[in-house]
């Protein structure tokens, strides 16, 4: 029994969808990343992988479209809790260094020596996720994160790239572009992720955003400079779709610009809000959750085949009888491990 707070009932006894697995002989092995140091407005999201396990034994193994793909073994590792710790730790440190900046002020020493605490914290926590994500992949298994905020990843895209010698693209789902250079100071942001991984000597071939309706002018300008980075505004998806052209013809001209081998980094907030109304930072519009899931669809119908993923931005309803984000983030979590088995064929 590996309980996650005090009173929850996270159980590993159960496993991930309610199905035993070990994991040695799972072909999907998914780090959980309890991580929100640098989330800037509504908080939760670290809790978002317990709330997941929790939820993911209300969802039926039997699927139409992914058939019996669950018996390749879907692995959650242990919830880490010396990172858990350490989150809650950097997190106060954060709002500290955020209330300072917010008031107009300059950084105090104090402020400085807890901003440095917080961007080494957060730089320990993608070392640890590479760490993991690149055992996985010598195992010769594909990684996933659940995160956490969406600094969580960062590490897990570094040791793909790493796997692929760089032969990969980023199919990005967020209503937020994740493009600012550096974010209220903190070097790995949620909001800078995209950035940091585009402007890394690891950075993947080609980033391809969709549903994103959320971002600053400096970031609009990088998209439009960047011949690598190439976005699908939630805006111009509607608009195309209000015009008549099929979702099916969307999605391929959406995968049309990816490389055979595909990373899906899915931010809950690329869904509409309706799917995670209790995610950081929620923006009207969005994807619904059958159109996310047909995409992933196209993606793997075209013969691209997914190297990793990760899911993060779930952040559970502070009320614990209600399940519902909790619900669409386990069942969002079991296409993707779905599609990912489908894709290897
Ligand atoms: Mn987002």
């Amino acid at each position: 029994m590996n309980t996650f707070e005090p009173g929850g009932t996270a159980s590993y006894t159960d496993g991930l969808f309610g199905i035993p697995t070990t994991a040695e002989k799972s072909e999907i092995v998914i780090i959980p990343v309890p991580w929100e140091v640098t989330t800037s407005y509504g908080g939760g999201t670290s809790r978002g992988p317990e709330r997941i396990l929790k939820a993911s034994a209300q969802v039926d193994l039997f699927d139409l479209e992914l058939g019996h793909s669950y018996k390749k073994g879907y692995h959650l590792l242990p919830l880490p809790h010396e990172l858990l710790l350490l989150n809650d730790d950097l997190r106060s440190l954060a709002l500290t260094v955020r209330a300072t900046l917010e008031s107009g002020e300059s950084l105090s020493a104090e402020d400085q020596r807890a901003l440095k605490a917080v961007n080494e914290g957060c730089a320990k926590m993608s070392e640890w996720v590479h760490t993991q994500a690149a055992e996985i992949l010598a195992r010769g298994q594909i990684p996933a994160v659940l995160g956490g905020d969406h600094s969580s990843p960062e590490g897990a895209i570094r040791a793909v790239s790493e796997a692929t010698n760089g032969a990969f693209g980023i199919l990005h789902i967020d209503a937020h572009a994740d493009l600012r250079h550096q974010y209220q100071g903190f070097e790995r942001s949620h909001a800078s992720i995209m950035n940091n991984v585009m402007h890394a000597t690891w950075k993947p071939q080609k980033l391809v955003q969709v549903a994103i309706r959320d971002f600053s002018e400096e970031e609009y300008q990088l998209m439009e400079k960047n011949v690598h980075v190439e976005t699908f505004f939630d805006l111009n998806l509607k608009r195309a779709l209000f015009e008549g052209e099929a979702w099916a013809s969307i999605c391929k001209r959406i995968v049309s610009g990816l490389p055979e081998q595909v990373y899906v980094s899915f931010d809950i907030d690329g869904l509409s809000p309706e799917y995670c109304p209790h995610t950081g930072t929620p923006v009207p519009g969005g994807l619904s959750f059958d159109q996310a899931g047909y995409l992933l669809r196209v993606a793997v119908e075209s013969g691209r085949k997914i190297v990793g993923f990760d899911l993060n931005e779930v952040s559970p309803s502070p009320d614990p009888s209600n399940d519902w984000d909790g619900n669409v983030g386990a069942r969002l979590l079991y296409k993707l491990c779905g599609w990912t088995i489908l894709s290897q064929a």
